[in-house]
């Protein structure tokens, strides 16, 4: 790299990274569960900034764990294949065909994406699936809902063991059951399962909206799990922001420290989470 002349970018960049240091230190060694929902994923420019974000932390002694989505990608598999799908409680209702391309799209093209995004960044990204050292075994979660699995056990010494090889784990939340079943699990269960097997310090819920947000519309940027409960209650959280707060719960009473509800479309929004004053979206505890 050339040296040049001196300029207020440069000395910005310097101060930024100063400034950086406390948060640098509390992280070194923290475990950190990020979520990429489909709707966050975004172009190819997007992933590629998400991914160096991953290899940064990587790099300054944090284990990430990605664990991804990929919703509107079936959706559009299952248009291909002339496969009609519904949703009941947010939950895909899965037969044995919708469960079969849900895998391959998943644990595929999806999971490879991510994979091979991260290693161009110079990481060492290595593609799971709940199946995988049995990460992730399921029991199905209603039988309405057909091959839908909820996580029972989790085989969370694997995950350390990667972590320790500094080896970032992509994992799709694919569940293996106990009798050879394919099980579909949502993705921010799966997060949050994950999460907790960890007993993580920080569960970050990338999505396509700002945060949990207040009845004017404000982004609320803490928030208590009573408070959480009271705001869905009063109906101020409603539609598709209640199986991520209700995941978060989830996670926070299974051991994780904290869960961020974050925009994962926003530039850098990982690093502006941890590693500076300011934050971003809606950080809940317990
Ligand atoms: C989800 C799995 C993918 C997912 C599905 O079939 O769409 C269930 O609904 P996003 O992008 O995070 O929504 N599984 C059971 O959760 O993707």
């Amino acid at each position: 790299m050339r040296r040049q002349p001196m300029n207020r970018d440069w000395i910005a960049t310097a101060r930024t990274l100063s400034a950086a240091l406390p948060y640098l230190q509390r992280y070194d060694g923290a475990t950190v569960v990020i979520k990429l929902g489909g709707h966050a994923m975004g172009d190819d420019a997007a992933l590629d900034s998400f991914a160096r974000d991953v290899v940064l932390m990587r790099q300054v002694g944090v284990n990430p764990v990605i664990v991804h989505g990929g919703g509107p990608m079936i959706n559009a598999m299952l248009k291909k294949l002339g496969i009609v799908s519904e949703f009941v409680g947010g939950k895909r209702v899965t037969d044995e065909a919708t469960v079969e391309v849900v895998e391959m799209v998943l644990s595929g093209r999806v999971n490879k994406r991510i994979v091979q995004a991260i290693n161009a960044q110079g990481g060492q990204a290595i593609g799971l699936s709940g199946k995988d050292a049995n990460l992730m075994v399921c029991e199905p979660a209603d039988p309405a809902l057909g091959f839908v699995g909820t996580p029972k056990d989790m085989n969370a010494g694997f995950l350390r063991r990667l972590a320790q090889a500094e080896m970032i784990p992509v994992i799709a939340p694919i569940g293996t059951g106990r009798h050879g079943e394919t099980f579909n699990v949502n993705g921010d269960t799966a997060a949050g399962a994950i999460a907790a097997a960890l007993a993580a310090d920080r569960l970050l819920l990338l999505t396509d909206v700002e945060g949990v947000k207040d009845a004017e519309g404000n982004v609320l940027t803490q928030l208590t799990a009573a408070e959480i409960r009271r705001l869905t209650a009063e109906g101020v959280i409603s539609g598709g922001m209640i199986p991520k707060t209700e995941t978060a719960l989830a996670a926070i009473s299974g051991g994780v420290r904290a869960v961020v509800i974050l925009d994962g479309r926003a530039p850098n929004a990982c690093l502006l989470e941890l590693y500076t004053d300011h934050g971003a979206g809606t950080l809940i505890r317990a």
